[in-house]
C-alpha cells in the first residue's frame, strides 16, 4: 500500500524552500502524525545535528514512520557534491551523504540524492562529471545497502541540473552503473517541467521508482495547483509501487493549510 508522508526542514539556510514544516521536529511531527500521515521526511542541517533518541522517541511516540532523509544540506551549508572537480570536496561530500545514511539506514530509511548530484560545466565536461556522479553513486549504493535500504536519486528540472531530467534518462543511466542499490526519486514539481506526460513516464518507469514527491504544478502543495494527479496515482498503482508520497511543496499559505490540503489529496488519490 502506498504511504503518506511530509517534509520537515531543519536547516535555516534553505528559508524559502518547497518543505511543509519546519525548525520544529517534536512539534511537527506531532501535527503529521494529529493529520494521519504515516510518515515523516527530513531535511537536517547534518546527521549530528538531530537527536536520534529524541527522533526514534518521537516516531515511536506518533506511531510514525521514518520515509526519507534529505542530504541537501551538503551543498546548501557546505557547497558539496559529488561532481565537483575538486576531489576534496566530493570527497566530502560522500563522507556527508554516508553520515545521513548511517544516520537513516538502522531506521529503515533511505537517504536523498537531490542537489547534491551537482552539475557539469565550468571547465567539466558532462562525461567527465557522470564519471564522477557513477564512482559516487556506486559507492553509496553499496553502503546503503548495508543497511538493507536503497539509495533514492532524484532528477531535477533544467534549471537545477543539466546532468538528467527526465525519469527515462535516469533509468536508462541508472541501469549503466554497478549498483543495483540506487532507486529514482520521482518529484512531481521537476516531473510537471520536463516530462511530456507524469502518468506515462511513471508507467514506462518499471520498478525502479523508490520515493515520490507529491505536490502540485505550483510547486503548492496538492489541492492547490492545477495538476491531475489521479492518472498519476494509478499509474502508480499500476507499477505496483508501495512507498512514501512525501508532501515537499512550499508552506503556502501555512505549514498546517499545506499539509492540509496534502492529506485531504492523498486520500482522495491514494485511499
Ligand atoms: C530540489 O528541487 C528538490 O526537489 C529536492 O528534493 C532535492 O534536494
Ligand atoms: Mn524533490
Amino acid at each position: 500500500m502506498i504511504k503518506s508522508s511530509v517534509t520537515i526542514a531543519l536547516v535555516p539556510e534553505a528559508k524559502g524552500g518547497p518543505f511543509v514544516y519546519w525548525d520544529d521536529l517534536p512539534n511537527s511531527c506531532a501535527k503529521a502524525a494529529e493529520l494521519g500521515f504515516d510518515g515523516v521526511e527530513v531535511f537536517p542541517r547534518s546527521a549530528e545535528s538531530v537527536d536520534k533518541n529524541q527522533f526514534q522517541d518521537l516516531l515511536s511516540q506518533h506511531n510514525l514512520q521514518f520515509a526519507a532523509m534529505g542530504t541537501g544540506a551538503g551543498m546548501v551549508v557546505h557547497g558539496l557534491s559529488l561532481t565537483n572537480p575538486d576531489i576534496n570536496i566530493r570527497k566530502k561530500a560522500t563522507d556527508f551523504i554516508k553520515s545521513i545514511i548511517d544516520f537513516a539506514g538502522p531506521l529503515e530509511a533511505p537517504a536523498i540524492i537531490g542537489s547534491m548530484q551537482g552539475r557539469h560545466g565550468d571547465g567539466t565536461s558532462k562525461e567527465k562529471a557522470i564519471d564522477w556522479l557513477s564512482a559516487g553513486l556506486n559507492e553509496l549504493g553499496a553502503y546503503a545497502n548495508q543497511y538493507k535500504t536503497p539509495l533514492l536519486y532524484e532528477p531535477l528540472n533544467r534549471y537545477e541540473t543539466n546532468l538528467f531530467n527526465t525519469i527515462d534518462d535516469t533509468a536508462k543511466y541508472l541501469s549503466t552503473l554497478e549498483s543495483e542499490n540506487i532507486k529514482i526519486l520521482a518529484d512531481l514539481f521537476h516531473m510537471n517541467i520536463e516530462e511530456q506526460c507524469i502518468h506515462q513516464a511513471i508507467q514506462n518507469s518499471g520498478n525502479k521508482i523508490g520515493h515520490v514527491h507529491f505536490v502540485d504544478s505550483n510547486r503548492r502543495a496538492a489541492g492547490f495547483g492545477h495538476m491531475n494527479h489521479e492518472p498519476i496515482s494509478h499509474a502508480l498503482n499500476e507499477i505496483g509501487f508501495d512507498q512514501f508520497v512525501s508532501a515537499e511543496a512550499f508552506p503556502i499559505p501555512n505549514s498546517d493549510e499545506a499539509a492540509k490540503s496534502t492529506i485531504n489529496s492523498f486520500n482522495k488519490y491514494f485511499r
